[in-house]
């Protein structure tokens, strides 16, 4: 036997020393920008995320809802593949026709009023609204607003926002960071059709401005909303029905696919991503994965493995180390898997994302993930508890829970997932069926995680996720350290407070 040294350690036993921050790092000022896709060097990957998420190729996570709202926020789902194949092309193709887009026509709205007069007058300007101006600019001249799908008319108090909209910005970011209106002169103003195209994280349209001279009789606005881009969305596969599979949700319009399998270094990986590529060229995307060393990467890596996953074990709901013995301390597999595809991008001028599956516990756990290589994250039991995920919400003892199962429970019986070739059954059971403590929108619970990884992010002098990780140092923290962490020796007023900031 190889005895690997060292123990194997997961996310809550590491923290980051914080490096210099000089006064550019702020959060407003971080990208989470981050590729998907494999790339070579001096290229750039087919497909990036905004933001470094991705939700589990888990029945209970990634249906149709969490499709539009994760790509709404600029992450990606991958539909879960354990169900048929045409009920999963089904709600691949949903996403990709889901339209968010819609013109403004407030009549109320007139051209040149200041912002403050529209905000006194009538506009409400919570969360989801973006005043658009003449320069792009705070101080302009106000052409219209756009309210983006979950707008709420008075949630919030105008008043209050209206100073906060006179501040001159380079980058005119009304309550949603995501929303960005780009300036006026950065391209998006088209001077022939005097419109102005408001795009979110995913760069999808939210809405279209139109300047006073705007002539209707000239361009149908709604021909914009065509040539819009169309949210991206992943597709879990497994290596036993891809031949069937694969076709119906590319037809669907996947934008990249993902082999779904506890363990992944195995010759049925191989099988499946040298199909998909022979067939279809290395145009169709496909991830691959779950390993957890060095070894496995490189296998999947040679096997042509567009992007990664690391996690054998970890997941919230999943039993496979009781049941089978096999895995390995997430923080300790990533870490080494990372190197592994930094020696692999030096030697052969190749870059191959890699994605921390499952064990995500704390927001401070995707700082870390990050820091340690990871170039995004799957989450399962974090997409689990908001209003976007397909389950049930229950009331249990006083509290809301969504559902949230594994799929390797008896409830989800995705035995393709633990496959080794024999019996096409679930021989036995590898994760659980539990709850989770519901948790509102995504949207909220989102933006309030990425708000504390970018703040991590500046605390390590870092404005970018390969700055993170050339940056960040680690350290390993003792069990009793770990106790010095959390509030104690002190009696807590509040005794839901140990769960409500989970
Ligand atoms: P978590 O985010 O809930 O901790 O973990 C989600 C990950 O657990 C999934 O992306 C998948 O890799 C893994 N998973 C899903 N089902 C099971 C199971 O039933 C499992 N054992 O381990």
């Amino acid at each position: 036997a190889t005895f690997f040294p060292g123990e194997s350690h997961t996310f809550s036993e590491y923290l980051l020393v914080p490096g210099y921050s000089s006064q550019e790092c702020v959060p407003d000022n971080v990208s989470l920008k981050t590729p998907l896709t494999r790339f070579r060097a001096g290229e750039q990957p087919a497909i990036s995320l905004n933001i470094p998420m991705t939700s589990a190729i888990m029945q209970s996570v990634s249906g149709e809802s969490m499709g539009i709202a994760l790509a709404t926020e600029g992450g990606m789902s991958f539909i879960y593949g354990s169900q048929s194949s045409e009920d999963e092309a089904a709600m691949v193709k949903s996403v990709k026709d889901h339209k968010a887009g819609f013109v403004i026509s407030d009549s109320t709205l007139t051209p040149g009023m200041t912002l403050a007069e529209v905000m006194q007058l009538k506009m409400r300007t919570g969360h989801s609204t973006m005043p658009v101006t003449d320069d792009g600019l705070a101080h302009g001249k106000l052409l219209g607003i756009v309210t983006s799908r979950d707008y709420r008319p008075s949630r919030d108090d105008p008043a209050k926002r209206v100073e906060e909209f006179m501040t001159p910005r380079e980058k005119l970011i009304v309550g949603d960071e995501h929303i960005t209106l780009k300036r006026a002169n950065d391209v998006i103003w088209d001077s022939k059709l005097n419109a102005l195209p408001v795009v979110d994280a995913s760069d999808y349209l939210l809405g279209i401005v139109f300047r006073k001279d705007y002539d209707a009789h000239k361009t149908n606005p709604n021909e914009l909303l065509d040539a819009n881009k169309r949210y991206m969305v992943g597709a879990g596969i497994n290596t036993r029905d891809y031949e069937t599979r694969v076709p119906l949700l590319l037809d669907a319009g996947a934008d990249v696919l993902c082999i779904d399998s506890s363990e992944g270094y195995s010759e049925w990986q191989k099988r499946t991503i040298s199909w998909i590529h022979g067939t279809y060229g290395e145009d169709v995307h496909v991830g691959a994965g779950n390993v957890v060393d060095a070894e496995g990467f490189r296998f999947l890596a040679d096997c042509g493995a567009d992007f990664i996953k690391v996690g054998i074990g970890g997941g919230s709901i999943c039993i496979t180390r009781e049941t089978k013995g096999i895995g390995r301390g997430q923080a300790t597999a990533l870490i080494d898997v990372c190197r592994a595809r930094d020696e692999y991008f030096k030697e052969k001028g190749v870059y191959v994302p890699v994605c921390s599956d499952g064990g995500i516990v704390y927001d401070y756990h995707m700082s870390l993930a990050l820091a340690m290589g990871a170039d995004f994250m799957m989450l399962g039991r974090y997409f689990a508890r908001f209003d976007e995920s397909p389950t049930a919400r229950v009331n249990v003892n006083g509290q809301y829970m969504k559902e949230y199962w594994g799929e390797g429970s008896v409830r989800a019986r995705n035995w393709q997932r633990y496959d080794l070739g024999g019996a096409a059954k679930l021989s036995f059971e590898e994760g659980v069926d539990s709850y989770v403590p519901y948790a509102g929108s995504l949207k909220a619970g989102v933006e309030s995680t990425l708000y504390k990884v970018k703040s991590t992010m500046c605390n390590c002098g870092a404005l970018t996720i390969p700055e993170l990780q050339q940056k960040a140092r680690l350290t390993l923290v003792s069990s009793t350290s770990i106790i010095e962490g959390g509030a104690h020796d002190v009696v807590l007023k509040d005794h839901n407070q140990s769960i409500s900031y989970r």
